[in-house]
C-alpha cells in the first residue's frame, strides 16, 4: 500500500518543485511590475488609435532600471521653499490628467499613446518654486548626475505631465516606472524615465546626457537633432 503511494507523490513533488522555486525567485527578483488587477489597455483615445504597448519601442542607454515601488521617493528640491519627498502613493494622489501624445525618437521611430499622470506644475506648486528657478533637471536611476532638463516656461505653458500610466496600464520597469516625462513635441530623449529627483535650477547652461553629446537642448521634434 505504502509503496504504491510513493511513486505518485514523488512525481507530484518533482512537478511542483520547479514551480515553487520559480515563484520564490520571481518574488525576490526586481522584475518589471505586472499590470495591476483590473487594468485594461486602452486601444483608442479621443478618436485616435493608440499604439499597443507591445509595439512601443524602448530606449535605455544603460538598460532597464528597476525601481522598488514600496521604497520609492521622488525628491523635488533646489530652488524651492518647500522641498518634497514624494512616495509613489503621493504621486497617485495628485489629480491625474490624460493626454494623447506622440513620442518621436531621434532614431526615426515613433508611437502614439494615451499618457496619464499628474501635472508637473502641481508638484512645483507644492514645492513652492522660487522665482529665480528657470529649468527643471531630471536626475534618473541611470544618470543620477542629471539625465536631462526642460525649461520651466515650456513645462507651464504646455501643462506637461509625468505619466504613471501608458494606455491606462501602470508603467512597467522598461517603460520607465515609476513615471516618464511626457515632453510634448520634443524628441524622445527629453522624455526622461526612472526619475528619482527633480532639481529646480537657474543654470540655463545645464546640458543633460544627450544634450552634452551634441543633441539639441531645445529638442523640438520638428527641428534639427543637433545643435
Ligand atoms: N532615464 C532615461 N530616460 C530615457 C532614456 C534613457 O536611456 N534613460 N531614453 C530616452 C529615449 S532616447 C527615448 S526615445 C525614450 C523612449 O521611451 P520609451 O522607452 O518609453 O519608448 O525614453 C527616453 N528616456
Ligand atoms: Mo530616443
Amino acid at each position: 500500500m505504502k509503496s504504491k503511494l510513493l511513486l505518485p507523490v514523488a512525481v507530484l513533488a518533482v512537478m511542483i518543485l520547479p514551480i515553487l522555486t520559480a515563484c520564490v525567485n520571481a518574488a525576490s527578483a526586481p522584475t518589471s511590475i505586472p499590470p495591476l488587477p483590473g487594468e485594461v489597455e486602452a486601444t483608442e483615445f479621443m478618436g485616435h488609435k493608440l499604439t499597443p504597448i507591445s509595439q512601443q519601442r524602448n530606449n535605455a542607454l544603460k538598460g532597464t532600471q528597476h525601481i522598488d515601488r514600496s521604497t520609492y521617493k521622488l525628491t523635488v528640491d533646489g530652488l524651492v521653499d518647500n522641498p518634497l519627498s514624494l512616495s509613489y502613493a503621493d504621486l497617485q494622489a495628485y489629480p491625474q490628467i490624460s493626454q494623447l501624445m506622440d513620442l518621436d525618437c531621434v532614431e526615426g521611430w515613433n508611437f502614439t499613446a494615451k499618457w496619464t499622470g499628474p501635472a508637473l506644475a502641481a508638484l512645483f506648486d507644492d514645492a513652492k518654486v522660487k522665482p529665480e528657478a528657470k529649468i527643471a533637471i531630471f536626475h534618473t536611476a541611470d544618470v543620477p548626475e542629471g539625465y536631462s532638463s526642460l525649461d520651466l516656461s515650456y513645462i507651464y505653458d504646455n501643462k506637461i505631465i509625468i505619466a504613471l500610466k501608458d494606455n491606462d496600464i501602470t508603467l512597467s520597469a522598461d517603460r520607465g516606472f515609476p513615471f516618464q516625462v511626457v515632453a510634448m513635441s520634443k524628441f524622445g530623449y527629453k522624455w526622461a524615465k526612472w526619475i528619482t529627483r527633480i532639481e529646480l535650477s537657474s543654470d540655463t547652461g545645464f546640458r543633460g546626457y544627450w544634450e552634452s553629446a551634441g543633441y539639441n537642448n531645445n529638442a523640438d521634434a520638428n527641428g534639427p537633432s543637433f545643435q
